[in-house]
Order: C-alpha cells, then structure tokens, then sequence
C-alpha cells in the first residue's frame, strides 16, 4: 500500500492491474497524473527588509537574473505582493522555508507565502 502525506500533488496512483484471460496477459495501467499541482511563492511587502536583500534572495532561491529580481521586487515594493516563482508543493514549500531562514538570520522580517495556483 502506498501511503501519502495528506495534501499530496499526487493524488492518483493506481498501480497496474494484470488480468487473465485464456492464457494471454491483459495489462490496465491507470494513467500517470501528467502534471503535478502547482503552487505560488508569494513575497509579501514590509517597510524594513531592503531592496538589495529581496533581490538577492530572488537571484539565490529563486533563480531570476538580476533584471527579473529588480522586477519582481518592485512588483511586491509598489503592490504589495509578487510572486517569486511557481512550483510543486514540496519545491514551494521549501522555498518559503528558506526565505524565512534566511530573512531572520539576517534580522528582517520578510515574508513568503504559498498559494493555490
Ligand atoms: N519596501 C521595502 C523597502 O522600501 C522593500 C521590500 C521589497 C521589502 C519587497 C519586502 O518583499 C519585499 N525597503
């Protein structure tokens, strides 16, 4: 039996299933889930974690060149919310971890968050 943590992107497993009919061999295989479910990596604004900060956890965890990381910090700086990058649950989650890990080490009070797609 396969168990999953609750809230997991895969939902489908089914397995093969082999049938015997006459001697010859049936096999139904489920189809795979093609695409896992995504979700968004929200940075949130605040007035005291600095520009050069947000941009350089956008280049380091999120992988934007620096042109994209200006970007997307200004989106958050000027609306209030950006979204850094979309990914799995697993990857999003991990992601909004080391943001905050990294945001308090260095004593600002950053916050990432997770959407639904
Ligand atoms: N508003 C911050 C400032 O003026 C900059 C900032 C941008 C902070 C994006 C957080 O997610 C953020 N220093």
């Amino acid at each position: 039996m396969l168990v999953l943590p609750a809230g997991h992107a895969l939902r489908c497993i089914v397995g093969s299933q082999k049938e015997q009919t006459d001697g010859a061999v049936q096999e139904r295989v489920a189809p795979k889930q093609q695409k896992p479910t995504l979700y968004k990596v929200v940075l949130l604004n605040d007035d005291y974690t600095t520009m050069e900060f947000v941009i350089h956890v956008l280049e380091s965890v999120f992988q934007k060149s620096p042109a994209e990381a200006y970007r997307v910090m200004m989106q958050v700086h000027v609306n209030g919310r950006g979204i850094a990058g979309v990914y799995p649950w697993e990857v999003a989650e991990t992601k909004v971890d080391t943001v905050t890990s990294m945001a308090r080490d260095a004593g600002y009070p950053l916050l990432a968050a997770l959407e639904d797609e």
